[in-house]
């Protein structure tokens, strides 16, 4: 039978949020043991524990079809890897940061300098395409305490929050790259894995969508209905179900999360009452 392999995480940043990207998809394994390779009961699927940096590579060999790993690896990486999915989380960016005492010039501040970073060829890409001429040197961690030790002018690293810079005496100059975690294949899918990977795609993008969306109920006066419709107009158009008094309706509808707060004021002036938001587990439109 054919069984597709993804490489995930075997512990770090990204591996709880694939793991569970992948249960909500209805996906059920067993890792009880924390073997290397592991099969679904349910789904033709097998999980690869990998460290991060290998799964691109890992994924352009063919020995995993398909891989959840950040935008920033693959490109470090340079693999011949198609991304199938951004998945939206893992975010963050690649920037330079400098000692937050520095009087910040704009880029041509790097000419001549040194500059730490785990991520030389990014780096490399970008000091090249803005015509910088500075050194790289390649650590393999701790990159922010690099200027604080003298061993560097600025560095090069992931973001998040921005916290560690601080704690560090830096400050963010440049956002070179964002980055999320994204579902990379290996180009070259045999036609049965490639249907596997859609079929998993489209299981995937059902949680995504649900999760970025709302049930919404709510009781209105009948006379208010169709402004109410125009507010929250959902999938194809809203349910509208009479309640035991007449003169007043129940709504339902669906919107999007985002949404909701823009809308609620107009909604409590078309005399909504009763507002129920309810969280969505899975939606195919
Ligand atoms: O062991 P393995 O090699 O598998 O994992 P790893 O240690 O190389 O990677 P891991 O688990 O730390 O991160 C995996 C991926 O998560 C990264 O490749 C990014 O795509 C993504 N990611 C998202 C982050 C962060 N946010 C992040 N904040 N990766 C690292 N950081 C680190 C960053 O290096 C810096 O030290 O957090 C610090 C900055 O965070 P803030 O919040 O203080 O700005
Ligand atoms: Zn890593």
């Amino acid at each position: 039978m054919n069984l597709l392999r993804i490489a995930i995480q075997k512990s770090g940043r990204l591996s709880e949020k694939s793991i569970e990207l992948i249960s909500e998809a209805g996906i059920s394994f067993n890792n009880s043991d924390r073997k290397l390779l592991t099969q679904s009961a349910n789904f033709p699927i097998e999980l690869l524990f990998l460290r991060d940096d290998d799964i691109p590579q890992y994924v352009a060999d063919g020995v995993a079809d398909i891989g959840i790993v950040g935008e920033n690896v693959i490109l470090e990486k340079k693999s011949h890897v198609k991304v199938a999915e951004k998945l939206g989380f893992a975010k963050c960016r690649m920037s330079l940061a400098i000692p937050k005492s520095v009087d910040y010039p704009g880029n041509s501040y790097f000419n001549n300098k040194k500059i730490a970073t785990t991520y030389p060829r990014i780096l490399g890409a970008f000091l090249k395409e803005n015509n910088i001429n500075a050194e790289i040197h390649e650590i393999s961690g701790s990159v922010e305490i690099a200027p604080g030790i003298g061993l560097a002018d600025g560095i090069f690293d992931i973001v998040s929050s921005g916290s560690t810079l601080i704690s560090n005496g830096l400050k963010e100059a440049e956002v070179v790259m964002k980055s999320e975690a994204v579902i990379i294949s290996d180009p070259n899918l045999s036609k049965e894995k490639q249907q596997i990977l859609d079929k998993l795609l489209f299981r995937i993008r059902a949680v995504q969508k649900a999760k970025c969306n709302k049930y919404v109920v709510l009781n209105a006066p009948k006379s208010n209905v169709d402004k109410i419709v125009q507010i929250i107009p959902g999938m194809k158009s809203p349910t509208v179900v009479p309640l035991a008094d007449d003169g007043w309706v129940s709504v339902h509808s669906v919107l999007k999360e985002n949404e909701f707060w823009e809308v609620i004021d107009q909604l409590k002036d078309c005399g909504a009452q009763g507002i129920l938001v309810i969280p969505i587990e899975k939606m195919i439109i």
